[in-house]
């Protein structure tokens, strides 16, 4: 028997009204409550569906009236995380409910929907030394594979870019700061040298050449680019953090630290939506790291995929205490969500920069979410920006303030910055010499990809006019 069929009743007391068919809204299945009998033991079957797809999560089933009359009823369901039923599940809940009772039985034969995530991921290894270690990740990867049940599927890692031992490949045309600067997929050659297609919609990885960096990606149906960067790692981690304290019921504090480089988008999706605080400091990540001890649990990303989690050892003596303590007064739930909560510090290398780490954690949410690459990057929509590079006579001239966002040498360039910037719909801008290359650095974001192309070049012009540049009024980076 299948696992649907486990809940198959043909008592009459379930049966269906034949008053017209339903549909899955907002408010779920909406009707006078004396119709909805037939709705609510489906409803039932539905949520234990879905509750195992989500690797055995509680699902929410909520009957309200809302604002109506009392007689007017809507029965919802709702996913681990407080989140509305996505899609699929709404056409499958729909399907099930109009059913016929004649036809019920051979509709639990039928598969439910698929689970969103696939187990599967190719890495682009930017021709560096992150190769040789994932070689090794997989071939222990397929040993967990063949000691398991062939029901869990371990993850499958793909690797391109992995001339380890070729001269004049590293780090070209590949590697996570090419995508995240370019914006762009980056070449994808296999060891023979051949040119692999990108997959539609299949979710990629690149590392940098040292793999302490990593940045996701893909392509849609239509073929257009879709970059996930370290604020979006970040952003997927506190959240996901956040969601597992609030289920243990116990007291900690998730804080978020960004670079002025971070998009405007993910700090405010941070402190609306996740109600986390955040924290700026100067670029690099010795900054960030030093900031993000201040919390219980620190996040900390730079834009460019460089970051990692912070537990505070504080906090990880009192949640190992209170896992062992017999008297703790917590539900299984709540345990099990405090495992979680220890076992994220497991998967995490809390000595920055292991691209490894990061990746092996964004999986693990993503599986325990059951999201796909497109629900994660549905989150929030990223502020349009471009990053340029100035060259100056002597970029020590250039002297900034607070975190890197206000300029106060030389004079009168970040008046005019703060000027240019006033034209734009959510325009913000800064500039800032860079500490690894002889360039000062421009960032600018803006409503429109346009604009703030247009911003950074106009910023990089004041930088030129008023800071002594030498060559070219700007470059791309790399
Ligand atoms: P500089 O060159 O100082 O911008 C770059 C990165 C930093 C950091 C360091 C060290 C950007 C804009 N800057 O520094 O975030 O990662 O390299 O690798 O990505
Ligand atoms: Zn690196």
């Amino acid at each position: 028997m299948n696992f649907p069929m486990a809940f198959y009743d043909k008592s009459p007391k379930y049966s269906k009204n034949q008053l017209g068919s339903l549909h899955y809204g907002t408010a779920g299945f909406r009707t006078r409550a004396e119709n909805l009998g037939h709705v609510a033991y489906r409803v039932g079957i539905i949520a234990a569906l879905r509750s195992r797809v989500r690797n055995g999560q509680a699902i929410g089933v909520m009957i309200t009236a809302s604002h109506n009359p009392e007689d007017d009823n809507g029965i919802k369901i709702v996913d681990p995380m407080g989140e509305m039923l996505e899609g699929a599940w709404e056409t499958y809940a729909t399907d099930m409910v109009n059913t016929p009772d004649a036809s019920l039985e051979q509709f639990l034969q039928r598969d439910e929907p698929k689970k969103l995530y696939t187990p599967e991921i190719s890495v682009d290894c930017a021709n560096g030394v992150g190769a040789l270690v994932l070689k090794k990740m997989i071939h222990f990867l397929q040993e967990l594979q063949s000691s398991s049940s062939p029901n869990k599927k371990s993850l499958k890692i793909n690797l391109f870019n992995d001339l380890v031992f070729v001269k004049d490949v590293l780090n070209n045309e590949c590697g996570a700061d090419f995508v995240k600067v370019q914006q762009k997929i980056p070449i994808m050659k296999k060891k023979d040298g051949s040119s692999l297609h990108v997959i539609p919609n299949a979710r990629y990885a690149s590392v940098d050449g040292d793999a302490d960096r990593i940045i996701y990606y893909y392509v849609d149906d239509s073929g257009i680019f879709h970059l996930l960067d370290g604020d979006r790692i970040a952003i997927l981690v506190a959240g996901y953090l956040k969601e597992l304290i609030k289920k243990t019921g116990i007291n900690i504090q998730v804080g978020l630290v960004q670079t002025a480089y971070a998009n405007g988008s993910s700090t405010k999706y941070a402190i609306e939506k996740l109600n986390i605080p955040v924290a700026w400091t100067l670029t690099g990540v010795k900054h960030l790291h030093h900031k993000a001890k201040e919390f219980d649990i620190g996040v900390y990303f730079e834009a460019n995929g460089h970051g990692t989690v912070l537990f505070n050892s504080r906090t990880v003596e009192h949640l190992t205490k209170l896992l062992v303590d017999e008297r703790n007064g917590l539900s299984e739930d709540q345990k099990a969500n405090l495992k979680k909560l220890l076992v994220v510090r497991d998967v995490i290398n809390e000595t920055v920069g292991d691209a490894i780490a990061d990746l092996l954690l964004v999986e693990a949410i993503l599986y325990d979410s059951d999201w796909n690459i497109q629900q994660w990057l549905n989150l929030y929509d990223d502020l349009p920006n471009r990053q340029l590079k100035v060259s100056l006579q002597d970029c020590s001239v250039v002297k900034t303030e607070g975190a890197d966002v206000k300029c106060i040498a030389p004079a009168g360039l970040q008046q005019k910055i703060n000027s240019l910037v006033k034209n734009y719909p959510s325009g913000r801008a800064f500039i800032r010499p860079s500490g690894t290359e002889n360039f000062v650095r421009i960032y600018a974001e803006a409503d429109s990809q346009k604009n703030a192309d247009s911003l950074a070049a106009e910023v990089a012009q004041a930088v030129h006019s008023l800071a002594g540049s030498v060559g070219d009024l700007y470059e791309h980076p790399l």
